[in-house]
């Protein structure tokens, strides 16, 4: 099995595997270790990441970036309609009303789900983590922000599988980083002292992320996780387009916003601008040239001007580190570290903000862009049965609170999950019941929600029946945050009441949380914590039990409503995506095949006039000077879209009449060589 661990980015991604040195971080195929997100469909085939993002103003319309938020959203959903205006490719509603990816592709129009999009490229970090691996890779943990939703956690799941991947673990971007922190600290607290906080903040380029982690030897648990979705480094740069195009109305009368093309450029410009401006307190020129209707621009920024006009985003940074604090009910004082990664904490006005506030320094000793990567791979050695790493046991937290809804005389609920408990987790719950019934599960505060819909799923609980004597059945339903982050009504069962035992009160003996005494409906929870190492019972829970001779029954569940793709759809896309990554290769090797052909053009010639030049008739060399034109002429008229065979046919009849005259070089340079070792020997 593969050990990769992949931080998928709003804008960049990053892979890191595990090999026999240790945890690595990857490099591509142009020896960068970012990967941007960023696909781009043409009328033979994709390009995905770096040769993507060069795509991004020459075939705006096709090549889409930004697409992270979309994740399990509809099109109508709010967050969506603002990006909308915002994009230069286009959104599409879909059936199922999600938001699709409208662009055209091998010469049609076509719209993609958001799940293969980023199915994409995943597609293309699995190739990136097989070539590193020497290996096929399908193991893998990545990286979610701790505020994603179910929603947005199985559409993310639904990618990978697209990609051919099995996702361990969908792990919260700053739990990767606190495990990277932590795994290869020799001086953690023994589980007497207390612990060491540590205070992990990311911000990237479209959110910000805050959380609060405790350390023993051994083992990490998150206390707290806060966060501002939608704040990041995307924003600075929007600020400084903001002002750029008010500017160039003026003084040159320029419309920037009518141009994509323009302002996807006055966009980069200003990311760099902004980079350039973290390492400089002075002026700094902006240029561009031939930059709109031949007009070349100019302007001028300076740190302090960009603080002022970023006063709105950098207010922002303190509220979810003080409410990371508030939550995690510590004080400053019980801070032993702050430390940052991610893009946009490199812009010194964020780290003053967020200095200031602990009235400490804060720490950079993780590689900011890649510590979540090297934390997903981690997570998947320990996962891994083939490898070997130091125990470590991750106790990571629900970002926001559960409840369950179910019909009773009255309708009752109760909130399962509070915010920050402890998950992985399961709990079962007890009811009394006749007849089968639904649970309704959603997140019970939607005002701090970062999705516009608190709904999770509706779970049925079936073949519920009354026991012989007409009595209400004992239910145990089991519940869960499973590894991913995402919950589930995961199993039922039906206890059947032995004759001769009579009232069973074996429950009485697990830990009573929650007990709703009523003639029809009676709860109880027992819990259980899912460690690192498996499913683990909680110590209190089900203690010297009195064996007591019960049946029990399970009971089929029907979840409902849940968002996540249908099976013959995703079955489907996978198939696709198999499909494309065929067409991708195809278009690469003919590529490949025509570029063989020209290069040897090029190489002949030049060797004609040079080293082959004794080696070759002067008639012969003519003739052979105007085939390789001929065929450079070919390649560029005829020769420009043949099929892959033609070009091979093309090489080979070249090298039938270089390889002589190569032959006849190489005789002659081995002969002295021949020589000199004669006579050595001699
Ligand atoms: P997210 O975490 O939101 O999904 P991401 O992981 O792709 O996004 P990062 O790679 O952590 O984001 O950060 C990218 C952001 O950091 C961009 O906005 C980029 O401009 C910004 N950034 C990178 N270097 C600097 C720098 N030196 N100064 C200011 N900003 C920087
Ligand atoms: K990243
Ligand atoms: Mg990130």
């Amino acid at each position: 099995m593969s050990v990769v661990g992949i931080d998928v980015g709003f804008q960049n991604c990053y892979i890191a595997v595990a090999r026999s040195g240790g945890i690595e971080t990857v490099a591509n195929e142009y020896s960068d270790r970012c990967t941007p997100a960023c696909v781009s469909l043409a009328s033979k085939n994709r390009m995905i990441g770096n040769a993507a993002k060069s795509q991004v103003i020459t075939n705006f319309k096709n090549t889409v970036h930004g697409f992270k938020k979309f994740h399990g959203r509809a099109f109508d959903d709010p967050l969506v309609q603002v990006e909308k205006p915002k994009l230069p490719y286009s959104l599409h509603k879909l059936t199922n009303g999600n938001a699709g990816i409208k662009v055209r592709y091998l010469d049609e129009d076509k719209v993609f789900t958001v799940e293969q999009i980023t199915g994409m490229l995943l597609t293309k970090l699995k190739e990136t983590s097989e070539s590193a691996l020497k290996k096929p890779v399908v193991d893998c943990v990545i990286s979610v922000p701790s505020f994603f939703t179910d929603a947005e956690r199985r559409s993310m799941l639904d990618a990978t599988q697209i990609a051919g991947l099995n996702c361990l673990r969908l792990i919260n971007d700053t739990t990767a980083v606190a495990l990277a922190y932590g795994i290869y600290k020799q001086d953690l607290p023994t589980p007497e002292e207390r612990p060491r906080n540590v205070v992990f903040v990311d911000m990237g380029h479209s959110s910000f992320q805050v959380s609060i982690t405790a350390f023993h030897k051994g083992k990490l648990k998150v206390l707290a996780t806060a966060f501002d979705p939608y704040l990041g480094g995307r924003n600075f740069d929007e600020a400084l387009v903001d002002y750029f195009c008010e500017e160039f109305k003026g003084k040159y009368k320029l419309n920037v916003r009518d141009n994509p093309r323009a302002l996807l450029r006055l966009y980069q410009e200003c990311e760099k601008l902004k980079k350039l401006m973290s390492a400089n307190s002075s002026d700094l020129p902006l240029n561009i040239e031939c930059f709109m209707n031949d007009i070349d621009v100019s302007s001028r920024m300076n740190r302090g001007q960009f603080e002022d006009m970023c006063a709105q985003y950098l207010m922002r940074v303190e509220l979810p580190v003080k409410a990371a604090l508030e939550q995690s009910k510590l004080s400053r004082d019980d801070i032993y570290a702050v430390e940052i990664v991610g893009g946009a904490t490199r812009i010194p006005a964020v780290k003053e903000r967020i200095t200031k506030f602990f009235c400490k320094d804060i720490s950079t000793t993780l590689n900011a862009d890649e510590a979540v990567a090297r934390g997903c791979a981690l997570q998947c050695a320990i996962l891994s049965p083939a490898f070997k790493v130091r125990e470590f046991s991750i106790t990571d937290v629900v970002p926001f609170p559960i409840t369950l809804r179910w019909k009773s005389p009255t309708d009752d609920e109760c909130e399962v999950f509070s915010k920050n408990h402890a998950a992985p987790f399961s709990k079962v719950i007890t009811f009394h019941k006749k007849e089968p019934f639904d649970l309704e599960a959603f997140y019970s505060t939607p005002q701090d929600l970062p999705y516009p819909d608190q709904s999770i799923g509706r779970f049925s609980v079936q073949n519920v029946v009354p026991q012989p004597d007409g009595d209400s059945s004992k239910v145990k339903v089991k519940v869960r945050v499973n590894v991913h982050g995402i919950f589930s009504v995961s199993s039922a069962s039906l206890i059947e009441k032995q004759k001769g035992e009579g009232e069973d009160m074996q429950i009485d003996s697990e830990p009573m949380v929650q007990n709703e005494s009523r003639a029809e409906d009676q709860v109880t929870f027992t819990f259980i914590k899912e460690g690192a190492s498996g499913d683990k019972q909680d110590p209190a829970a089900g203690e010297s039990k009195p064996k007591v001779k019960v049946k029990s029954i399970d009971l089929p569940i029907v979840a409902n409503n849940i968002r996540q793709l249908d099976s013959d759809v995703l079955n489907n896309f996978v198939e696709y995506e198999r499909q494309m990554i065929i067409q991708d290769k195809q278009v690469k090797e003919l590529n490949d095949a025509k570029n063989a052909v020209e290069e040897y053009v090029y190489d002949l010639r030049d060797k004609l006039c040079g080293m082959y030049e004794k080696f070759i008739t002067e008639e012969d060399s003519n003739r052979l000077t105007l085939m390789l034109e001929n065929t450079e002429n070919w390649l560029y008229e005829d020769g420009e879209d043949q099929p892959k065979q033609v070009y091979e046919e093309k090489l080979d009849a070249l090298k039938r009449l270089g390889q002589p005259i190569q032959d006849r070089h190489r005789e002659h340079e081995d002969r002295p060589r021949a020589f000199e070792e004669l006579g050595k020997k001699l």
